[in-house]
């Protein structure tokens, strides 16, 4: 199995690049912030508590999202394998994960660490809110996002640098040239 977790801070194309790695290898896209937007517009109640937090630009409760993760894993199954797309966020999501995978008899392949600055990664949430109209890309909300990013998700490189995982991506440039870095590592570990 091949299991790809897209790692970096909010608007460094995790979701762009997700999207292009499964029409590439086919795998089973996780993206938890998609799922949760969608329990907001359900309205669900799952949904109306976690706008609380992603309309401050906080992350959701590690309980939450790793429930929804162990739900997700289980129904699918055994699959070709997953791209992990905003989780883990947070260390114990980091540990809970790998369990989760350990359970089902796999491990995470690879670790993609996408290389963005802060005022590159502004400017392109600032453009997708004028755009989707998401709630969350607006300029408070993007800082407070940014903050909670390097406080509590990017000490997950460490993590995944001591499991010999993480592998840097520079996240900016072309969407095409950003992709064509990504598939040359994953390539080299399908053969
Ligand atoms: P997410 O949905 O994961 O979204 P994101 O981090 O904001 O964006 P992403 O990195 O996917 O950016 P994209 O490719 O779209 O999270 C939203 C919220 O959900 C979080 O803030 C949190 O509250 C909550 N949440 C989600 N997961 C959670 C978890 N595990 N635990 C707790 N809370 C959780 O790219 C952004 C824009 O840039 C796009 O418009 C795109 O077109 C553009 N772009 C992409 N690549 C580009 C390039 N190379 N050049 C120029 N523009 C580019």
């Amino acid at each position: 199995m091949l299991n790809i977790v897209i790692f970096g801070a909010p608007g460094s194309g995790k979701g762009t690049q997700s999207e292009l790695l499964i029409e590439k290898y086919g795998l089973t896209h996780i993206s938890t912030g998609e799922v949760l937007r969608r329990e907001i517009s359900k309205q669900s109640e799952l949904g109306l508590k976690a706008e609380a937090y992603m309309s401050k630009g906080e992350l959701v409760p590690d309980f939450v999202v790793i429930d929804i993760l162990d739900n997700i894993i289980a129904s699918n199954g055994i699959s070709k394998g997953f791209i992990f797309d905003g989780f883990p966020r947070t260390l114990p999501q980091g540990e809970a994960l790998d369990k989760m995978l350990d359970k089902n008899r796999t491990a995470i392949s690879v670790v993609l660490s996408m290389d963005v600055e802060d005022a590159e990664l502004t400017d392109r949430l600032i453009k997708r809110g004028k755009i989707s109209g998401r709630s969350d890309d607006n300029h408070e909300t993007i800082a407070s996002r940014l903050k909670v990013y390097y406080n509590h998700t990017e000490p997950l490189k460490e993590f995944y640098k001591e499991q010999g995982k993480l592998v840097s991506i520079e996240g900016t440039g072309s969407i095409e040239n950003i992709f064509s870095s990504i598939t040359e590592v994953v390539d080299s570990l399908i053969v």
